[in-house]
């Protein structure tokens, strides 16, 4: 029998807070809650299988509190008979079962579901009210309205924007400190002995074990391991996440921002990424926890600032991009790169120790560092031309922080530069040098750092493929990027060059992405 006044309320796998909109107005009598595990969420992309499992443990675990508040929650399991594997079909199962009188949901953070879920008023026959995400603090709208009428979008004058309007380092009119940004400060490389301080993990409990026997069961042949799964579930333990960030390396977390240590991928930053975009904990509760180590003097203003950045700045600006430009974002290629992802990049089978140490990492963790992402994956698939669509299709994949919203502006605004600027002022292009100084990969590599051209030199070692590609890149693209201002130090370096250095340059270049090319077609 229909029940005019009861809501189904739809809670998507990364909505697992109490305060989603769609929750806001719940009637513990009436309502229902609708969770659905869905196999193809988890193989849309094929993705890491912590991600799986972080997911639906998540959201086993949000479920169950639910309950425990009362709430009746309709929680279809992934093996349910009769799943039919997808969103859709499971809600128009929960609709014959229910028959409520309306539908909510908040809107999801991919444009795939959008679109999914804009069919199903007229597939149930049912209102559908699609509500606001207001765990940002930028909504669309207010991005939109930032943006519209602006030639150019960089992320520091928005940033200055959020930092006012949500007065967060604020003194009155000005920025705690005197300067809205202490990048400068904010690049050192880590001591050879730095002692790190361990993040805190977290043992997977029965829920999650349960949840990591179904995924080897299930996705068993996806990338990625499982063993070291340490990542919060609940949202005490995701708070538990925070403080011991708080307290143990957002101190430092600005000083060694962008540097790199073999076989150490935490240092000092927050693993908080997972948590803030399954909800577990709020970005406003982050901030404001950094802030007020600044103001008790436990942490420095170049930290906090340098933080606080990461979240009231590029992720909500990334957001934004994100919801401003597509669906046709998805398919930008400014600099028509079209060569196939190298296979390394799912084994970490190569002899570039940066690229095996970050993708090894990326196996065992489903995480690696900002500046692991940008510049040693992204530079590479930058400097190789990999086609944008693989390359954001495999970050997608292999993180346990990765939705569309925030990974594909990352990868394809900032990493790959495939949307020709509206992102970065320029392409994050780097040769070997830049990973040397940030890092400690290139002493014990196959490749000498220091040479520049593809034959071996007194070490018995050959070039760093990055320093020949990173000028081949720049004399390749040539037509789109000499015009930029930011790039013109190393074109007039290349205009200083000798005559034949150019063509000797590319001929390396080639040599090598051949090899890459080879390695494939073994594999195909
Ligand atoms: P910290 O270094 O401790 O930073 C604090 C927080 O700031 C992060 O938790 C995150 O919420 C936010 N943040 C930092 N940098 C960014 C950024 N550039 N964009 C948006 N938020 C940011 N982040 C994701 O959350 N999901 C993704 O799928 C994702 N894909 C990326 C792909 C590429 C190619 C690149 C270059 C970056 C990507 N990032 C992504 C941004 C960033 O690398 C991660 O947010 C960060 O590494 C997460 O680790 P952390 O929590 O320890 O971050
Ligand atoms: C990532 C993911 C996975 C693996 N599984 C589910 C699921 O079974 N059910 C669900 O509601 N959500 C899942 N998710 C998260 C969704 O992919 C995410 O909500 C959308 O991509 C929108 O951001
Ligand atoms: Fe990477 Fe080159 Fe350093 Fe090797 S020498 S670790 S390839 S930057």
């Amino acid at each position: 029998m229909s029940n005019p006044k009861s809501v189904l309320r739809v809670i998507l796998g990364d909505q697992v807070a109490f305060d989603v909109a769609t929750l806001a107005d719940l009637d513990r009598e009436r309502d229902v809650v609708l969770m659905m595990e869905v196999e193809e969420e988890g193989t849309y992309v094929r993705h890491h299988k912590q991600k799986i499992v972080l997911v639906l443990s998540a959201m086993r675990h949000f479920a169950q509190a639910l309950r425990e508040r009362g709430v009746t929650v309709d929680y279809i399991d992934l093996e349910d008979p009769g799943n039919t594997g997808g969103l859709t079909g499971e809600l128009q199962r929960a609709v014959e079962r229910h028959r409520p009188g309306r539908i909510v949901v908040t809107e999801p953070g991919e444009w795939r579901v959008r679109v999914l879920i804009e069919g199903w008023e007229s597939l149930t026959r049912t209102t559908v009210e699609v509500r606001a995400d207001d765990r940002f603090f930028a909504t669309r709208d207010r991005f939109a309205a930032w943006a519209r009428g602006r030639r150019g979008w960089r992320m520091e004058y928005f940033y200055r924007d959020m930092r006012r309007e949500h007065d967060i380092l604020m003194d009155g009119g000005r920025p705690v400190g005197g300067d809205w940004n202490y990048d400068a400060a904010n690049r050192k490389r880590l001591p050879g002995r730095a002692t790190l301080p361990a993040p805190r993990r977290f043992a997977p409990d029965a829920t999650t074990r349960a949840v990591m026997a179904l995924v080897e069961r299930r996705f068993g042949s996806h990338f990625g391991e499982l063993e070291e799964f340490g990542w919060p579930v609940t949202r005490a333990d995701a708070l538990h996440a925070l403080e011991d960030f708080i307290t143990h390396r957002l101190p430092d977390f600005g000083d060694y921002q962008d540097a790199m240590k073999a076989d150490q991928p935490f240092l000092y930053h927050s693993l908080l990424s997972p948590a803030l975009n399954l909800g577990l904990i709020s970005p406003r509760e982050v901030c404001r926890a950094a802030e007020a180590a600044w103001a008790s003097g436990a942490a420095p203003i170049n930290a906090v600032e340098g933080f606080i950045r990461q979240i009231l700045g590029w992720r909500e600006y990334v957001r934004g991009v994100y919801w401003t430009l597509m669906p046709g974002y998805a398919q930008c290629n400014s600099l028509q790169a079209t060569r196939a992802l190298p296979d390394f990049y799912w084994t970490g089978d190569t002899d570039m120790r940066c690229l095996h140490q970050v993708i090894r990492g990326t196996a065992r963790h489903a995480y690696s560092h900002h500046i692991q992402r940008l510049m040693v994956t992204g530079n590479f698939a930058l400097l190789a031309g990999v086609a944008p669509r693989d390359i954001e299709r495999w970050y997608l994949a292999v993180y346990a922080d990765a939705y569309e919203w925030v990974e594909m502006p990352n990868t394809l605004g900032m990493a790959v530069f495939a949307d020709g600027g509206r992102m970065a002022s320029k392409p994050y292009a780097a040769s070997g040098a830049y990973i040397n100084r940030m890092s400690d990969f290139c002493p014990d590599c196959s490749y000498d750092v220091n040479r520049k051209t593809d034959r071996e030199g007194k070490t018995g070692r050959k070039a760093c493929p990055f320093n020949y590609l990173y000028w081949a890149f720049l004399i390749r693209n040539r037509h789109t990027l000499s015009g930029n201002p930011r790039l013109a130090m190393p074109y007039r370096t290349i205009a200083s060059w000798p005559s034949g250095r150019e063509a000797a340059v590319l001929a390396e270049a080639d040599a090598f992405l051949a090899t890459l090319d080879s390695k494939l077609e073994d594999t195909a």
